[in-house]
């Protein structure tokens, strides 16, 4: 069996020597694309396009008003998963005479190379009239600069989640302690920045797309430019990451669709880095409350505002942050007693969209960051507290106080035996030691309970062909986490043939009939048991087949290891010789296909960080450990490459990230200015699967891992922060200047 084993990834080679494709390395006769930004944060503006027109290659100069023609609808949220009901949503097209974010695309230059196309947009002049700007997020829910003054309000949505008493609650607590926690603006850095191909030839419209949902792509373009479905083919080539933020468009992108059209030539853009900084920001916000427990660690109540910034506009994705983070705060403890105030507010800023985890670590980072500061309020260990306070396995399916159903796990059991793996008492023995030496060295956990394998659904297609080779075809869009391997080993274990005869196919949506994509770490769940159930189908089609060629009844055979037997008289035939009868023209041929509707699931770990701080505050993550019970684990491998590469951001988020916007409203956009870890910040890795795990419902009995380090990673790393300096940190990054001695 291949499943549960460390399978090397499928189709790697082409990466280590260089021979994948992205976006921008498809030979395509196309024009280039620029774009004029705007270099205010409010204001309205005039373009002037004579003087790029003399550039020499430059075919077209297009505004904003000439670009909106060809779009029917605006850029709009995703409402598979928020209702906009209760949202104040401005209509996103592009800016035709008022610009509200400093980046705003607001003149696009298409020339015959992009070089020409630079110059050509260098060459636009424009003329700005400025208006007052709001940057800070505080000051915007103030409401006294209007972002859009047509909405009347800063304030993008309001909504009350409340539960239980939390003024009874309150009063009854032994103790009260106000929190402020926060997360700093982002920016997600993956190493292949946004591209895209379009091309229209009146008919058709084809696009190549660095991207997560081509499908969802599909159907948004179509609704956006006004072109049948069934006309548009949307190509995901090779995708160097994209950590969440390729789950959404961005208007320069939908201008390179619209200028194809417009022009009826191919068109392509491949952002710059500076460009792809300012494409995708995110994960800022800020929760201010109080909390109440009881003198034996119990928390007893939670209270407070969390403030969610959107930027100017409300993207495709960011809607999701103020309305799961609220229902994720109490996480895995039994807390019952909750009054969330949750707020988005736009600002005159790049719009924020999703970044790995969404939701999810920030939710976390504020109630470890709770139980952090019970522990240190009543001076008790971490681990105690957090004993106190989780669910226990017996109250399994537990709701929680917002509705959440979580499926099955046994948190204490797993905290317990974490902390034995991860050697964390010791560890912490340790660092108490070398510190009485006078080092500052500091270990810290945190707990974490992820919801993901979001459905509403996946599609899979499992087909035989002649020589018994097989070609699955997924609707999730792997792009670097390694998931179509994972589900090669699912299938060949499913249909008892080698891995080597499947093919994992996805990414075209007129190859892949229709799919949701890959994001909130439900690939291998939903995507990997869809494939499971279309072989199961398949499996059974050959079994058929095999009857008839054997002249007996289905019930009469029996499939193992590549061979149809007859289970009384004893004849074989082989899986090949069955795909060749299938296609004989005696029979159908072979293809199953599946839809899988799917559910949430909730996987659940700790981890641990060990850090080392310098007299001057320069921080180092040394170790970074993990326990996580993420079900059945099909490829460990691939698993603990999840675990790494989410535990090396979350040393960013923790420790460098920070997008730095100044008064004016202009990002720092440059690696010289927001700090990416590379492999010298890379701690040491160790990372653990609980073995007696929790099963999900889907047919992997799998949960997802994609997230789970970035999401609980800076609550670990602060908290060892905080044992190396003896300060209270509340909020990432934290800083150089935040530690220094
Ligand atoms: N896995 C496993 N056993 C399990 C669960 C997962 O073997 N029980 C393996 C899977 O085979 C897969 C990996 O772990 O190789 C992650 O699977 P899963 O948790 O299902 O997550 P997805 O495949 O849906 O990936 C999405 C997730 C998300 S949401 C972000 S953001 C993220 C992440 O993956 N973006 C990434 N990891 C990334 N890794 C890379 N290289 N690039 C990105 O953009
Ligand atoms: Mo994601």
């Amino acid at each position: 069996s291949y499943s549960g084993k460390s399978v090397k990834r499928l189709y790697d080679d082409k990466f280590v020597t260089g021979r994948s494709t992205y976006v921008d390395d498809l030979k395509v006769n196309a024009l280039y694309a620029a774009f004029v930004r705007s270099t205010v944060p409010h204001g309205r503006f005039k373009v002037s396009k004579e003087d790029a027109l003399k550039v020499k290659g430059v075919i077209a100069v297009y505004t904003g008003s000439e670009l909106n023609q060809i779009i029917k609808e605006g850029i709009g949220p995703w409402t598979t998963y928020i209702d906009p009901r209760p949202w104040k949503i401005p209509k996103w097209k592009f800016a035709e005479h008022e610009t509200k974010y400093n980046g705003e695309p607001i003149a696009m230059v298409i020339a015959t190379d992009k070089y020409s196309a630079r110059d050509g947009a260098d060459a636009v002049n424009v003329d700005y009239e400025t208006m007052d700007a709001v940057i800070d997020m505080e000051r915007a829910s103030k409401n006294e600069i209007l972002v859009h003054k047509e909405l009347g309000t800063n304030i993008g949505y309001e909504g009350n989640f409340n539960a239980g008493d939390v003024e009874k609650a309150l009063a009854n607590a032994d103790r009260r302690v106000e929190v402020e926690i926060g997360n700093n603006r982002l920016i997600p850095s993956p190493m292949e920045p946004r591209g895209i191909i379009s091309q229209y030839d009146g008919i058709n419209l084809t696009i190549w797309y660095s991207t997560q949902i081509p499908h969802f792509a599909r159907s948004e373009f179509s609704r956006i430019f006004g072109i049948p479905e069934s006309r548009i083919r949307v190509i995901m080539p090779d995708v160097g990451g994209g950590f969440g933020s390729k789950a959404h468009f961005i208007p320069e992108e939908l201008a390179v669709i619209a200028s194809s059209i417009k022009l009826g030539r191919p068109v392509r853009w491949t952002a710059t880095r500076t460009e792809e900084m300012m494409a995708t920001n995110s994960r800022h916000n800020v929760f201010k409350g109080e909390i109440g427990f009881k003198n034996d660690g119990t928390l007893v109540a939670i209270k407070g505002t969390l403030d969610v910034e959107l930027g100017a506009y409300l993207t495709y994705t960011e809607g999701l942050q103020p309305t799961i983070i609220p229902p994720m705060i109490p996480g895995p403890y039994k807390v019952r007693d909750l009054a969330i105030k949750s707020r988005a507010i736009y600002t005159n800023t790049i719009p924020i969209t999703m970044y790995r985890g969404a939701s999810r670590p920030e939710a976390t980072f504020i109630i470890e960051r709770i139980m952090s500061t019970v522990a240190d309020e009543l001076k008790m260990d971490d681990v105690e507290v957090r004993l106190r306070n989780l669910v226990k396995e017996e109250q399994m399916p537990y709701v929680n106080p917002f509705g959440l159903k979580y499926d099955t796990g046994d948190y204490p059991t797993l905290l317990k035996e974490g902390v034995k793996v991860m050697e964390y008492n010791k560890m912490k023995e340790w660092a108490a030691e070398e510190r009485r030496k006078g080092k500052r060295v500091g270990v810290g956990l945190a707990f974490y309970l992820e919801i993901c394998g979001f459905g509403p659904y996946e599609f899979a297609e499992t087909r035989v062909t002649e020589d018994g080779s097989v070609i699955v075809s997924i609707g999730g869009t792997p792009h670097g986490q390694g998931t179509e391997t994972a589900i090669a080993q699912l299938v060949a274990d499913e249909l008892q043939i080698p891995i080597e005869k499947i093919k994992v196919v996805w990414g075209d949506s007129d190859a892949v009939p229709s799919g949701t994509g890959t994001y909130g770490s439900r690939t291998l769940a939903i995507a990997g048991s869809a494939a499971v159930a279309s072989s199961r189908q398949a499996l059974e089609k050959m079994r058929k087949v095999a009857a008839r060629s054997m002249k007996a009844d289905v019930e009469e055979i029996e499939y193992r290891n590549g061979e149809f037997v007859h289970k009384k008289e004893g004849k074989k035939v082989t899986w090949d010789a069955v795909a060749r009868e299938a296609y004989s023209g005696r029979e159908p041929g072979v293809t199953a296909s599946v839809t899988l509707e799917g559910d949430v699931t909730f996987p659940y770990g700790v981890h641990m960080a060990v850090v080392e701080v310098d007299d001057y505050g320069i921080a180092k993550v040394k170790e970074y450990r993990a326990y996580d019970d993420i079900g059945r684990v099909i490829n460990p491998a691939l698993a603990e490459g999840q675990v790494h590469g989410g535990g090396t951001q979350a040393v960013g988020q923790a420790l460098y990230e920070l997008a730095i916007i100044n008064e004016n409203g202009q990002l720092a956009v440059t690696y010289a200015d927001y700090f990416v870890p590379t492999a010298v910040e890379a701690p040491k890795f160790k990372s653990y699967f609980a073995e007696k795990y929790h099963p999900s419902a889907y047919l992997t009995k799998s949960k997802g891992v994609g997230e789970a380090s970035l999401i609980v990673g800076p609550a670990a790393i602060v908290r060892a922060l905080e044992d190396a300096t003896g300060k209270r940190l509340n909020k990432t990054p934290v800083l150089p200047e935040e530690l220094i001695k």
